[in-house]
């Protein structure tokens, strides 16, 4: 992997991009959920199981997940690939939303294309109120990192599992995850 090359693509791929206003309005909203209920951080002692997701890069496996209305399930989250990925449950609104903000973090130095200034995150949250990236949804990973979510679904949304890094969802890093009786 050619990490040059990544690094010229994420700084390439922030000057080219714009945030969506409605990106802008969830991101002063201070919700990634666009509004939609998208369930809530669950205990871990009401898992009824749990759901190992490798990241590869760019792309998942496994590459949908089915859950049941209400369920709560543990994710252990594995980075496998040779870049930062992000395992982040959300709505696709929520996920674009999302988007801005990483693209924001790179533009502070906090995202780099294999790694994580977690110095930077804190200088961005002191002065943005963001940019630590410690939303309950969301595990964002350095190579070779192992993370875990319990979250608990809601009964009724559509929702996707995606990573929001810049550029990874648009090649293609999110699934679907089918809510079931
Ligand atoms: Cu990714």
């Amino acid at each position: 992997m050619n990490f040059k090359f990544m690094k010229q693509s994420i700084a390439a791929a922030v000057v080219a991009a714009s945030i969506p206003a409605v990106a802008t309005a969830a991101l002063a909203a201070g919700t990634h959920g666009g509004g939609e209920d998208v369930g809530k951080p669950g205990t871990a002692s009401d898992a009824t199981r749990t759901i190992e997701v490798t990241m590869y890069d760019n792309y998942y496996e496994p590459e949908t997940l089915d859950v049941k209305e209400g369920e709560t399930v543990r994710f252990v989250i594995k980075n496998d690939g040779d870049l930062v990925h992000e395992f982040n449950i959300g709505t696709a609104k929520g996920h674009m939303a999302h988007q801005g903000e990483m693209m924001m973090m790179v533009e502070h130095g906090v995202l780099e294309a294999d790694w994580i200034n977690w110095d930077a995150a804190k200088k961005m949250q002191a002065s943005m109120g963001h940019g630590a990236h410690d939303d309950p949804n969301s595990a964002l990973l350095e190579p070779g990192q192992t993370g875990e979510i319990v979250w608990t679904f809601p009964e009724h949304a559509t929702l996707e599992f995606a990573c929001n890094v810049p550029g990874h969802y648009d090649a293609g890093m999110m699934g679907e995850i089918n809510l079931t009786h």
